[in-house]
């Protein structure tokens, strides 16, 4: 495996770009493309991506790029990746995508491109909501979570559903690789990258990358909120290669989910309840994908169920 100083200097993604300071998306992006190297094609569709990455006349990626359309990229990959080979050219071509663009509207085009085993790479951008056009809830926003449709206020406290559980679905499609990374932890984030690099056929990359206004983050804190996120247990580091589950970072010492909610100004209006059930829901996934419980000082030995389902309270997202 390549060491962080051992990655080529040059950079595919570039000065010019307009992403916020302190953007998890863009440096995710970045250190991926430097992995990747420039044989990649990459398309990108409507997303905070693509409008940092190539506001016409300007272009901050040194490799083809194609952005059509919002919904669609599994399929444009799949075609992109038809039309080089076409050509006679064995290019790496790689999907951004928002969660957005992942887990509501294009997965119909993921799932698509998965089942087919179409020859690419998928990378899903998760910054918990619709964040270009202002901040709306997605499948993928965290429960609690103030956005703009799910406002908080006498009537609503936030998202009232909580997370889906994306990583899973594709691995159901039992696609040859799929891995959850997050670029606070570099040498495993190098590694699945380039281990993605080398296998063939459909692979899914999954990375968790704060934003500073969607998240009300300090813009100097977003590696070190994404840390606590893995911490916490809030995102789960772990693999799967044709089929196998294998935990690839394990934190040694699982922190209070509270932790991580009170950095982030969309958490910070939580009550005591609704951090106590966001507490089963972690411990739950942490059993899930860690398989093993959460350390006994932080999860319960019993979690009631109301911790981690949609309960009575649940009226959508439009409130009551
Ligand atoms: C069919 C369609 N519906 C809605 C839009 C408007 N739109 C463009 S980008 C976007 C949000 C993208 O969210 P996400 O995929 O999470 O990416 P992020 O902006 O958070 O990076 C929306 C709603 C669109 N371009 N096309
Ligand atoms: S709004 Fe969020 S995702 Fe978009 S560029 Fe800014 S920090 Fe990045
Ligand atoms: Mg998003």
């Amino acid at each position: 495996m390549t060491a962080m100083r051992d990655l080529p200097d040059e950079n595919l993604f570039v000065m010019g770009h307009t992403a916020c300071p302190g953007c998890g998306v863009a440096i995710s992006i970045r250190n991926a493309l430097r992995i990747l190297g420039k044989n990649t094609v990459v398309y990108v569709p409507a997303s905070c991506g693509v409008v940092f990455s190539a506001t016409y006349p300007h272009a901050a990626m040194k490799v083809p790029f194609l952005h059509t359309a919002f919904e669609n990229t599994g399929a444009c990959i799949s075609g992109l990746k038809a039309a080089y080979e076409k050509k006679g050219k064995n290019v790496n071509v790689v999907g951004f995508a928002g969660d957005g663009g992942t887990y509501d509207i294009g997965l119909q085009s993921v799932s698509g491109a998965a089942e087919r085993n179409e020859d690419v790479i998928y990378i899903c951008l998760d910054n918990e909501a619709y964040m270009n056009t202002g901040i709306q809830r997605s499948g993928s926003t965290p429960f609690g979570a103030w956005t703009t449709t799910t406002p908080v206020g006498k009537l609503t406290r936030g998202k009232r559903e909580f997370k889906k559980d994306l990583p899973e679905i594709m691995a159901a499609h039992d696609i040859p690789y799929l891995a959850t990374l997050s670029v606070a932890h570099p040498a495993d984030f190098i590694r699945k990258v380039e281990k993605a690099k080398t296998i063939s056929g459909f692979r899914f990359l999954h990375m968790l990358t704060p934003c500073v206004p969607g998240w009300k983050i300090d813009q100097a804190k977003s590696i070190e909120i994404l840390k606590l996120a893995v911490d916490t247990g809030m995102w789960t580091l772990y693999e799967f290669e044709y089929g196998e589950r294998k935990v690839t970072y394990r934190p040694g010492k699982m922190r209070f989910v509270k932790d991580y909610l009170m950095m982030q100004g969309r958490f910070r209006h939580m009550s005591d309840e609704d951090i106590k059930r966001m507490q089963g829901w972690v411990c739950r996934k942490w059993g899930q994908h860690y398989g093993e419980k959460g350390s006994p000082e932080v999860c319960p030995v019993e979690l009631p169920a109301e911790h981690h389902a949609i309960t009575e309270d649940h009226r959508g997202m439009h409130g009551p």
